[in-house]
């Protein structure tokens, strides 16, 4: 090997039928040229050659120069990939452990293009499918014109974040109210036991659940009670942490059993819930009495309520939901309550479910949860049951702040009825990478200009 070249396996680490492994720098088409044993490389042409002796497929150089930039298709199994990998590293190329966006999409037109791809990659609500790629355009449009309205760039992004990284939703109350139905009939599927027992669940749940088109991490828990078995208290213990964590809680009761002790939580909850109207004995369920009025104040979080509570911007208790898990009545305005809550129900969104072996054509919504079961998502960190021993810590990726203001005016629309306006009416919504988030916050439109201008040298 003659000079510095890095390799980066740009598909995921699983089987499948392709994966895709990058070369970088300017030793690129040597190495590349070493592992096919073919010296001919015409730029943008690709062609079906042997790679390291142990696969055959697709290769080419797409960029060459100091900035030269190879690419190899060879079937997707992850000793193969590990193999021609392997080789790679013996002819000096050097495995780099966190490639730049700009790196991993030679065909980015721009730095700015080349985050929103990765954000696009990262992104976990399927809203992000629409939002993410339009914003492109709408910084170039706007940095060309020096039109940035920064304060609503900057409140929109805490969040559009939530379209990228899950908000954690903890659902609180006694046992035996019906927090694992409720998490059942809004999943589609049944993750959590359910049964007319108080004390049924112990290990927290979490799974990743789409409402209308946005990802939250849905944490089911053990109904919160004193009682001398020590598992059922260890497991209350566990999930106090997990709870402490969430960016929003829901305290769900029914028409017998009360609201949770506020002392058993970390705050107030954000959405109450009376369930089992079916039943029609919900009568008298308002809130507990409030505590001291927290001022409302902009923050990081979700946009939800400063004080984490269920009040408007006036101060005035929003009155409890009243649901039925087991007849689905009322989770829409659960679902719709959520997403105001995140502070994202005025943003358009689409539903795109993953693709899915279950088919689940339609799935992804949350209007139908008894007819339509959302397709089974994608493996989550910190998704799972969670045992009690040894003592499981807070999701990793949930943020510590608590959700912080109401929107002021919260749309009585679902977020699909927002009203669309074409792309030159609308200005940037989002600063969806640390880059752009730091061009923003120190208002510089000279840096933004040249982060969302196109590079001459993106690949066609
Ligand atoms: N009628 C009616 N019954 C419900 C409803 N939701 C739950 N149930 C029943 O209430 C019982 C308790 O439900 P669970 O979901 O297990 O309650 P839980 O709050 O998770 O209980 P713990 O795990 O013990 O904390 C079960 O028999 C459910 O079928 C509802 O909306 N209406
Ligand atoms: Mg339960």
């Amino acid at each position: 090997m003659t000079s510095p070249t890095s390799i980066t396996v740009t598909t995921a680490p699983n089987p499948g039928a392709v994966a895709v492994i990058q070369l970088h720098g300017q030793g690129a088409v040597g190495v590349l040229g070493e592992l096919t044993q073919c010296k001919d490389w015409p730029t943008g042409r690709m062609k079906l050659v042997h790679m390291a002796g142990v696969d055959r497929g697709l290769a080419g150089v797409l960029r060459t120069g100091s900035n030269a930039v190879a690419q190899l298709m060879p079937h997707g199994g992850v000793r193969v990939v590990g193999a021609i990998v392997e080789k790679a590293l013996s002819l000096g190329a050097a495995l780099d452990p966190s490639p730049l966006p700009r790196d991993l999409y030679p065909e980015a037109r721009s730095e700015l293009e080349a985050d929103m791809l990765w954000a696009l990659a990262q992104a976990q609500s399927s809203a992000a499918v629409d939002l993410l790629p339009i914003q492109v355009a709408l910084w170039e449009n706007a940095v060309m014109h020096g039109e940035i309205d920064w304060d609503r760039v900057t409140k929109n992004t805490t969040a559009l974040d939530r379209l990228i990284e899950p908000a954690t939703v903890a659902v609180v109350g006694k046992p035996n109210v019906g927090k694992s139905t409720l998490t059942n009939a809004l999943l589609g599927r049944d993750v959590s036991v359910t049964a007319d027992l108080p004390g049924t669940t112990r290990d927290w749940v979490c799974c990743l659940a789409e409402l209308h088109g946005i990802a939250v991490r849905w944490v089911d828990t053990p109904g919160v009670r004193v009682s001398d078995d020590m598992i059922e208290q260890q497991a209350i213990e566990v999930a106090r942490g997990v709870v402490a964590s969430a960016d929003m809680l829901i305290a769900v009761r029914d028409g017998e059993c009360d609201w949770p002790d506020a002392r058993s939580l970390p705050r107030e909850p954000n959405v109450w819930v009376v369930n089992k109207c079916d039943r029609g004995q919900a009568e008298n369920c308002a809130p507990p009495s409030a505590r001291p009025p927290v001022k409302m104040t902009d923050g990081p979080g979700t946009g939800g309520p400063a004080d984490g509570g269920t009040r408007s911007a006036r101060g005035t208790r929003i009155s409890p939901l009243r649901v039925s898990a087991l007849t689905g009545e009322g989770l829409e305005a659960l679902t719709r309550r959520v997403i105001e809550q995140l502070g994202l129900a005025s943003f358009p969104v689409a539903v795109h479910p993953p693709p899915s072996s279950e088919g689940g054509a339609g799935g992804g919504c949350l209007g139908r949860p008894h007819t339509h079961p959302l397709p089974q998502p994608l493996p989550l960190k910190g998704e799972g049951r969670h045992s009690v021993a040894p003592p499981q810590q807070a999701p990793q990726q949930a943020p510590q702040q608590a959700p912080q203001q109401a929107p002021q005016q919260a749309p009585q629309q679902a977020p699909q009825q927002a009203p669309q306006q074409t792309l030159q009416q609308q200005t940037p919504l989002w600063a969806f990478s640390p880059r752009i988030k730091q061009l923003v916050s120190q208002r510089d439109l000279a840096g933004l200009r040249t982060y969302a201008s196109p590079s001459t040298s993106a690949i066609e």
